[in-house]
């Protein structure tokens, strides 16, 4: 047996329920693909809902998001009447999120990991999951030296994202998806934040999107044609959108910058149901997809990973089944509720026809005006 639990993906759901499962005392291992510089760096989100910090704090992985995190809690909408901005901290729950780059999360997450004598081997690539219907499933992946290896284990958890291993070895699951028909080109721009908010701008031209990753470095969106390569924008022409759509002759010039990191992404959203077969057990990225426009992916996986591991202990500390049996409705709840806000905000950032525009219009004139839309929003827009 290679560990009790083999966790495939060094993401933060992967390494988060290492580091739960390892201080509990069971033995895990965990396979990730990349090297460890590649998932020191890896740039993604930034947007930590309060959930998500309560829950690293509970479990005192929280210390370099309490030093180097900024509370953030303000958002802008830019449209063609004019622009509004709420204060989502003082409306709902009255709370902000925590901007910390998700690889310095994911840094922090590893640090611990392996301070503690936790187990990663990277370039390691899951092959494929087997026997997840008995009590011996096993791994097969594919080592740094290219040799292909069994990992056997009393449970997998799937960690590894969506094109992982976990979801193709998954027999029984049913994936309910839904392409949103948009694609946007995000860039990762090495420069100051432009605004004092995530801007949020509806253009004919289509969607552009502004959040702050730290002092020097800002993330945009431009919503581009599907099919649209990664590299097919030059520099001049991304910061001459950006400008238009978000308006910098109104509402004042962006800051520019060098692009660090560029990628193409279709808005699609899926959830697999179930997400558990036998003793293959799936969170974060891999057991559901969503859009990023309401930034809850890292948040979903950070508290599927909690509800995973404390099952996953109850199991194996207490012989106590339960909990494991119930992790997939409980981990579905939440990622459903994430989905239904998710998909109202890709109806309020882009429109498909003259009608989707109406209601766009009228969607963004209830949430400029109507206390109870604001409160509403903010509830569900720092909730998970
Ligand atoms: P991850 O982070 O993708 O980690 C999965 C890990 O598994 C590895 N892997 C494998 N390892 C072994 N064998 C295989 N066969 C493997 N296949 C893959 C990968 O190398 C990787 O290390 O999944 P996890 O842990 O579920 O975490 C999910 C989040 O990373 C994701 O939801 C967010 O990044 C989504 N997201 C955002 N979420 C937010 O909450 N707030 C945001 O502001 C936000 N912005 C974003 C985002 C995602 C983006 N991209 C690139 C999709 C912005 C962008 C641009």
């Amino acid at each position: 047996r290679a560990a009790d639990v083999v966790i495939l993906g060094a993401g933060p759901a992967g390494l988060l329920l290492g580091n739960l499962l390892h201080r509990a005392g069971i033995d895990c291992l965990i396979l990730e693909r990349e090297t460890t510089d590649r998932v020191r760096t890896r740039a993604r989100a930034g947007f930590l809902a309060p959930n998500t910090v309560r829950i690293l704090d509970r479990h005192g992985l929280a210390g370099g998001l309490r030093r180097a995190g900024r509370e953030h809690s303000r958002c802008e909408f830019r449209t063609d009447d004019g622009r509004f901005t709420l204060d989502y901290a003082t409306l709902g729950r009255g709370e902000p999120h925590t901007v910390y780059p998700q690889q310095e999360l994911v840094t922090d997450l590893l640090t611990e990991y392996l301070a503690v004598g936790g187990r990663v081997h990277f370039s390691t690539e899951a092959l494929a999951v087997t026997g997840a219907d008995s009590t011996r499933p096993q791994v097969t992946a594919r080592g740094p030296d290219g040799a292909v290896g069994h990992w056997p284990a009393r449970y997998v958890a799937g960690c590894d994202g969506r094109h992982g291993a976990a979801r193709r070895s998954l027999p029984a699951a049913v994936r309910r998806h839904r392409d949103h028909g948009v694609t946007w080109l995000a860039v990762l721009a090495e420069a100051p934040p432009s605004l004092d908010a995530v801007g949020y701008a509806v253009h004919d031209r289509g969607f552009a999107g502004h959040m702050a990753r730290g002092p020097r470095v800002t993330r945009y969106y431009l919503q581009c044609e599907r099919g649209t390569a990664a590299g097919a924008w030059t520099e001049d022409r991304i910061w001459a959108e950006l400008s238009v759509r978000l308006r910098a002759d109104r509402y004042g010039p962006l800051h520019r910058g060098p692009i660090l990191d560029r990628a193409v992404l279709d808005l699609e959203s899926d959830v697999l149901e179930e997400l558990r077969h036998g003793s293959l057990v799936l969170a974060g990225d891999a057991a559901s997809l969503i859009s990023p426009c309401a930034a809850k992916g890292a948040n979903l996986a950070v508290l599927q990973a909690e509800l995973l591991a404390e099952a996953l202990i109850d199991d194996l500390r207490h012989a106590s089944p339960g909990p494991l049996a119930d992790y997939s409705a409980r981990a579905l709840a939440h990622v459903w509720r994430a989905q239904e806000f998710t998909h109202w905000m890709v109806h309020l950032l882009h429109s498909a026809s003259p009608f989707d525009a109406a209601l766009q219009r009228s969607r963004l004139a209830s949430l400029r005006t109507s206390r109870s839309a604001q409160d509403w929003f903010a509830e569900n827009y720092v909730g998970v």
